[in-house]
């Protein structure tokens, strides 16, 4: 989708990005001190990494266009939730809904919405957790909110995601049926590798204590 802003709207954009700034500083900060916590407290960290990301304009405008909306500052404001963008990539499926709860507890975020595609995945093969939340920008900017879109997966599936996402990028959303396919399989392999991945790390665990306890 070869969308664009028209200069004026594009200007208005340019300036609404400083609260999506602002908000993803606020979340990313919030996120790196949940992190340094596991690190000082707790003998393991359910986080392996942190990435945050603006969404460029031209993907804001095709992702406008995609939807049938009009490409403007006020449309993507009204209608886009991803404009801030966070993953968080953990070790194993079960640390993505510990770092969840963490999350929707954190008393400056409100949870606009939340989708389970670990559990239930999409039909692409797509799995990932995601959480949308709201933050506050301060008194200079009203008080607005902004919303930044927070997605939780492992590594193995953020390995599938980013290929995948390549692919559809490459295609524009036509993309060859077999290939498809091939992802959908690789999905499940990935999601299997993954489970068989815990059940080596519970099975350590379970060395360990014994070794302890003897
Ligand atoms: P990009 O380029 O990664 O930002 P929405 O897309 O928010 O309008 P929806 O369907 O309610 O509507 O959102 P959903 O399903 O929660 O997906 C939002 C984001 O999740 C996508 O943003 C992708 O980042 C990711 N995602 C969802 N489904 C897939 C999938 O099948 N494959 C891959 N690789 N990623 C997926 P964008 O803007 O589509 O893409």
């Amino acid at each position: 989708l070869n969308a664009r802003f028209k200069p004026e709207e594009f200007e208005r954009l340019k300036r609404d990005m400083v609260q999506y700034e602002s908000a993803l500083a606020v979340v990313k900060t919030q996120l790196d001190n949940i992190n340094a916590y596991y690190n000082a407290y707790e003998t393991i960290n359910p986080i392996e990494h942190i990435k945050a990301r603006i969404k460029a304009p031209e993907s804001i405008a095709g992702k406008l266009m995609k939807k049938g909306l009009p490409v403007t500052a006020d449309a993507a404001q009204a209608e886009l939730s991803d404009i801030a963008g966070i993953r968080i990539i953990s070790s194993y499926a079960k640390n993505i809904y510990e770092i969840a709860e963490v999350i929707k507890n954190q008393p400056d975020f409100t949870v606009i919405s939340e989708k389970d595609y670990v559990t239930n995945p999409k039909p692409s093969g797509y799995r990932s957790y995601h959480l949308i939340v709201e933050v506050q920008l301060g008194s200079l900017f009203n008080n607005q909110r902004r919303r930044v879109e927070i997605q939780l997966r492992t590594q193995a599936m953020d390995f599938w995601a980013t290929l995948e996402h390549k692919a559809r990028y490459k295609y524009r959303g036509e993309m060859p049926a077999p290939l498809a396919e091939e992802l959908q399989n690789s999905a499940g392999q990935i999601h299997e590798l993954d489970e068989r991945m815990y059940l080596i790390h519970e099975l350590l665990d379970l060395i360990n204590e014994g070794e302890n306890n003897d």
